[in-house]
């Protein structure tokens, strides 16, 4: 931890949502502290722990949707399912709602919900940002307002042994990338507490020097003409709910949740078999449909 300044980074409670917000645009960082119960997190951990094993363990099966991202990292997609009903409550959190409508204007969406991981052994990151400025190489590259924002939320304690996350301050307005400051900052968090930054800011993850794995709840928020192409592959599903956990909440709530994709279940299943059957083979395809529409069929 030589030469990294602890706490310099803006800690708010869950009542200064406002506060946060101004002190986001101006560091591109801020900590939320105890915005979460610790128990529930530590609960979404537990099922983390059964239904992605590779976030804690670099030898079980790796996530759906895994990426490496340095040496002993990686980050995955992690399916919100029945049992992982309270994390929706999370990303709902009104504070959240306050900071991202500041930041982001208030038609916010979110854009993927996963878990990143860093595994005893893993090293420094190099520095970088989640994405490029908008109109890199024009006078708008640093002077522009976020348009995404992520957003890591511990399952376990993060200090300076197992690595946090450290940051260039300011470096999200500097069509260079370099800040006033550069040294870097970083601050602990407890299980509860959450991290914002924005995607231009410059920042890099620490060694894990630790013998567990520093698994965190990795999420993006953005502007909703805006989706991440770089950080994922093609193809790749970024936020995958339970249908019936976004049909039950109000519209004001779902309109945040909006690019989910469903959990697959039969109905998905056979959808994408049709779906296949219609590119590859549309003459079959068509006459499935139509035994399927016959009266007195199945459908
Ligand atoms: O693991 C961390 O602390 C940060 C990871 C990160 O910045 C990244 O993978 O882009």
């Amino acid at each position: 931890m030589e030469g990294v300044a602890v706490d310099q980074i803006g800690r708010f409670g869950p009542h200064q949502a406002s506060e946060a917000a101004i002190r986001l645009a101006r560091d591109g960082v801020i900590v939320f502290e105890r915005l979460f119960d610790p128990a529930v997190v530590l609960s979404i951990a537990d099922h983390v722990r059964r239904r992605v094993p590779g976030a804690y363990d670099p030898d079980a099966p790796r996530p759906e949707d895994y990426l490496s991202v340095g040496t002993k990292r990686m980050n995955g997609l992690v399916p919100i399912d029945r049992s992982m009903a309270p994390a929706i409550d999370m990303l709902l959190n009104p504070a959240l709602d306050i900071l991202f409508s500041a930041a982001l204007g208030r038609d916010w969406v979110y854009e993927s919900f996963g878990v990143i991981s860093s595994f005893p052994g893993a090293t420094t990151q190099g520095y970088h940002a989640d994405d490029a400025h908008l109109f890199p190489g024009s006078a708008f590259a640093g002077s522009l307002p976020a348009y995404a924002l992520t957003i890591s939320i511990p399952l376990i304690e993060v200090n300076g042994i197992n690595g946090g996350t450290e940051f260039l301050l300011g470096t999200h307005l500097s069509s260079t990338g370099e800040g006033a400051n550069d040294t870097p900052v970083t601050s602990p968090l407890l299980p509860g507490d959450c991290m914002i930054w924005d995607y231009m800011v410059r920042h890099r993850g620490q060694a894990n020097n630790s013998d567990k794995a520093r698994p965190m709840l990795y999420l993006t928020a953005c502007r909703s003409f805006w989706s991440d192409s770089k950080n994922f592959r093609p193809d790749a599903r970024k936020l995958v709910i339970e249908r019936d956990l976004v049909w039950s909440l109000p519209a004001a709530s779902r309109k945040r949740l909006k690019r989910f994709k469903p959990l697959p279940g039969l109905g998905t299943g056979l959808r994408s078999i049709s779906r296949v059957i219609g590119w590859y083979a549309p003459g079959l395809h068509q006459g499935l449909l139509k035994l399927l529409r016959r009266p007195g069929s199945l459908r």
